[in-house]
């Protein structure tokens, strides 16, 4: 039986493997993994390098007004809208090496192998690196995406600013990312992104690839309390105004409410500030920002409200101010039936081991998928380590997964014989 065009297809694995481990030279973390945030100098190099691939693979680039970055593959059919295929190139403070940068090398890695093999497509196709997925520097995450979906105004994305005092704006401007375009003006056929799964699941499970149905909803809450410096040795424990008390007996209840709630609950704390962090002195000022997670929208917002509510109470108590900014949020996401059908029969098709999967973390096909069909691909990760420099992956899952990309982008971009 005559294969049908592109039936056997494979990526490059070597090529894939070798420009991740070039891209993690660029922004090296302290222990193996990457500090590679966005906007920095490690950002534009690493975007710089990216760029010169793309234009080597015949891609031409656009840039629009959040640094989001669109390197264009024609197709056939000019009229036709294109098939986007992105993730992201920033990363923690101290990330890993695979953590959004496997989906945009794979993306590039997809169209490169369509070159070898000359397979012209009907839609175009156009390999994406969102800005600021990681909200790490400037919250929230997603942001760039955000704005691209119509979430955030321009004008609040570029106010975000970072520990240091430096806005999104500034900084895009000082590396010389600021494109032209108007963020959101591109219009997509459909959306793919591919993600090392930054949990345990489809390593305890022995699957190669997760078929991504969903992405569990989230929000970020900022609580800024306001206790009274004091000395820590002459100031009586009745006198005190104990923010870091506060935020402790905080801490402890977010713990118990994500408890109470499982299954399929999350909640924790990963930045805290004290002011004046001083060892001596009680602070004056502490934020810090509950993360909660779960994929049924209900549960959510119910967390949240007792999140809100049991605080304001730990604050009454001892007395400390309490204020909550809600700096990010996205409901519960439910990918596109006929892109995830596309996902799982690329899947069977090149016989590796599959499951159907929920996105314990956020992605810009969150945002995407507002906009247009958008759906996920996802490999294992070992031991579920992510945002952790020692996250790692093995060469052959990473190919795996971008076997599927590939021909689940063919199919969808539809190859013209
Ligand atoms: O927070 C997240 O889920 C993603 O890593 N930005
Ligand atoms: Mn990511
Ligand atoms: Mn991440």
């Amino acid at each position: 039986m005559v294969a049908a065009p592109g039936e056997n297809m494979r990526i490059d694995a070597d090529r894939l493997w070798d420009s991740l481990m070039d891209m993690a030279k660029i922004g090296p973390g302290i222990a193996g993994g990457n500090n590679r945030q966005t906007l920095t100098d490690a950002d534009a190099e690493g975007r710089r390098l990216f760029q010169s691939w793309c234009e080597a693979a015949g891609l031409t680039m656009g840039v629009d007004k959040m640094g989001t970055m669109f390197m264009t593959r024609p197709g056939t059919d000019p009229e036709a809208l294109p098939v986007y295929v992105g993730s992201h190139l920033d990363t923690q403070p101290t990330g890993g090496k695979y953590d959004g940068v496997l989906g945009v090398l794979a993306a590039l890695e997809v169209v490169r192998s369509m070159n070898d093999l000359g397979v012209k497509t009907k839609h175009p196709i156009v390999v994406t690196n969102w800005a600021n997925e990681e909200g790490a520097r400037f919250a929230p995450a997603m942001l760039a995406s955000g704005v691209f979906a119509g979430i955030h105004t321009l004008e609040h994305a570029y106010s975000r600013k970072d520990p240091d005092g430096k806005s999104y704006g500034e900084e895009l401007k000082r590396i010389g990312w600021l494109g032209d375009e108007d963020v959101g003006q591109r219009k997509m056929h459909a959306y793919f992104e591919y993600h090392i799964e930054q949990g345990p699941i489809l390593e305890a499970e022995n699957r190669q690839i997760g078929v991504v149905t969903h992405c569990q909803g989230l929000y970020w809450l900022e609580f800024t309390l306001t206790g009274r410096e004091a000395h820590t040795g002459s100031t009586p424990m009745a006198m005190r105004v104990n923010a870091g008390l506060a935020m402790s007996r905080i801490m402890e209840m977010v713990q118990a409410v994500a408890m109470e709630n499982q299954p399929g609950a999350v909640g924790g704390v990963g930045q805290v500030f004290f002011s004046p962090n001083s060892r001596n002195v009680l602070p004056g000022k502490v934020v810090f920002t509950v993360d909660i997670r779960t994929p049924d929208k209900a549960k959510l917002e119910r967390m949240r409200e007792k999140i809100q509510g049991e605080a304001s109470k730990v604050c009454e108590q001892l007395g400390v101010g309490c204020d909550v900014e809600q700096v990010g949020h996205f409901d519960p996401v439910t990918f596109d039936p006929v892109l995830v059908g596309r996902v799982r029969e690329a899947a069977e098709k090149l016989g590796l081991s599959h499951m159907d999967i929920i996105s314990g973390a956020g992605h810009d096909a969150c945002w995407a998928a507002k906009v247009a069909p958008a759906t996920m691909i996802m490999c294992p990760c070992v031991g579920g380590l992510s945002h952790n420099e020692a996250e790692e992956i093995s060469k052959e899952w990473a190919a795996a997964g971008a076997d599927v990309l590939l021909h689940a982008v063919m199919e969808t971009a539809q190859i013209v014989e």
